[in-house]
């Protein structure tokens, strides 16, 4: 599958994109399930409710696979991290030949997977999980440039009251300054100019299926799920394949997946 003119234009414009029904139901289905027994069992590594809301702004940059905690009982997990070396079947989703040539449009050079990032199973819990502030990705991690793009593949139905994502179009293309930010680097809403940008947010209800892909510049967020059911998706990040990572940063510290040299059965 390859993007037309239009669609390449509105991911330039905007700074996300969404596919509809991208994936087959079948293998979002599969992967709902291995990742609700990852759930079910807490595999590390996690990182749950308590750790993301306490984190400080040193720790999300330099933050660890969480160990601590994660056999007990009351916890909630937030993401199970590093996917891609947990089952064949995450692997395989992130390898996938179809999605490819539409990441090579959208970076403007192959693309490769960077395991130090977003290389999730995210959830919202019912109830217990909390909401996500409008923030950057790119503001905790560490490249030579912000040539990067998340694949968000939606597993069951997403919206508002489970948490959908929110976007704030063209942010990615925006310059902001430190003082547009929190102590944590999450976007704030007490400035006039901030709420301003955030009343131009916009969210898509998402199916089984859809795809969004989204800037690492792009602000967004996420409501708590005040629903009975979990929401779980998937999501990883890609970058162009020139794109390094800054030495001595937490983003060299995993390996990274040229798909260019990948074949897949
Ligand atoms: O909470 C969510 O579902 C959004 C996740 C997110 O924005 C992030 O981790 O960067």
């Amino acid at each position: 599958m390859t993007l037309t003119d239009e669609q390449l234009g509105q991911f330039k414009q905007n700074g996300f994109l969404l596919l509809p029904q991208f994936a087959d139901h079948e293998l979002c289905d599969t992967i709902k399930d291995i990742a609700k027994a990852h759930l079910k069992h807490k595999v590390p590594p996690i990182e749950t409710e308590l750790e993301y809301v306490g984190k400080s702004k040193e720790e999300r940059k330099r933050i660890s696979d969480g160990h601590a905690e994660q056999f007990e009982e009351r916890i909630t997990v937030r993401r199970l991290r590093q996917v891609y070396h947990r089952d064949i079947v995450f692997k395989r989703w992130m390898e996938s030949e179809k999605i490819r040539p539409v990441l090579k449009q959208i970076l403007g050079e192959d693309p490769t997977i960077t395991l130090a990032h977003h290389n999730s199973i995210m959830t919202k819990m019912p109830h217990t999980s909390t909401e996500t502030s409008w923030h950057q990705d790119f503001r905790y991690w560490s490249f030579e440039n912000d040539n990067l793009v998340s694949v968000w593949l939606a597993l069951d139905e997403e919206y508002a009251d489970n948490g959908v994502l929110e976007f704030i179009p063209g942010s990615h293309r925006m310059a902001f300054n430190a003082a547009q930010f929190d102590e944590k680097e999450y976007f704030s809403n007490s400035s006039e100019e901030n709420q301003s940008l955030i009343s131009t947010k916009v969210s898509n209800r998402l199916q089984k299926g859809d795809v969004v892909l989204f800037h690492c510049k792009l602000l967004h967020r996420a409501n708590k799920n005040s629903t009975n059911e979990p929401k779980i998706s998937f999501v990883y990040t890609v970058k162009g394949c020139s794109n390094k990572a800054l030495e001595g940063t937490r983003s060299t510290e995993y390996p990274e997946v040229l798909l260019h040299y990948i074949d897949t059965p």
